[in-house]
Parts: structure tokens; sequence; C-alpha cells
């Protein structure tokens, strides 16, 4: 009888995107943001963007790596374009 080999299914490890706080960009950039590259309605998008707000840091969503990683940099790319100092990261799950 041939021999068997069971080669376990890994999930992909998932990664948070980061948004921080900062005094400077507009609440009303940031909820776009979260509409436009992260997909969130426009209350989940309030929502996140308030907490970002109050406590400093808050997750955006949550993606495979090389999905999480070109979300910073689209983010990066739209927040820089205006001027503004909005800072985000991933953090492995
Ligand atoms: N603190 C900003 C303001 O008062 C709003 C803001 C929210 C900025 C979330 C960044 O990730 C952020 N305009």
């Amino acid at each position: 009888m041939a021999t068997q080999t069971r080669t376990r299914v890994r999930r992909p490890a998932r990664y948070k995107v980061l948004l921080h706080n900062d005094d400077y960009t507009p609440m009303e950039f940031v909820v776009s943001l979260l509409e436009t590259i992260f997909g969130k309605g426009p209350a989940a998008a309030t929502q996140i963007m308030l907490q970002i707000h109050r406590g400093g840091l808050g997750v955006a969503g949550v993606y495979v790596q090389e999905i999480a990683e070109t979300k910073v940099t689209a983010v990066h790319q739209l927040a820089e374009k205006r001027g503004y100092p909005l800072r985000a990261g991933v953090e492995k799950e």
C-alpha cells in the first residue's frame, strides 16, 4: 500500500492595518479613506475614525500581509498628496 503524506492546510497569517491619531488630519478625510480603501460603510467608517481620535489608534481592517501593506501604502500616498501627517502600519494579528 502506498505511503500517504498528509499535508496540513495552513491558513495565511493575518495582519491588522492600524491608523494612528494626529492633530492635523481632518476627520472627514479619515472617514473617506476608511470608505474607499477599506470598504467600510459610512457608519462603520465614522465609528472607527472616532475610536482612533479618542483612543489614539484603531484597526482599519485585517488582511493577508501583502494586501495589508498595499493598503498602508495607499493611505500614505493619499495623505501625503493632501499634506496630512496621517500614519498607518501593519501588525500581525
Ligand atoms: N484627530 C483628528 C482631528 O481632530 C482626526 C483624526 C482621526 C486624525 C483619526 C487621524 O487616524 C486619525 N481632526
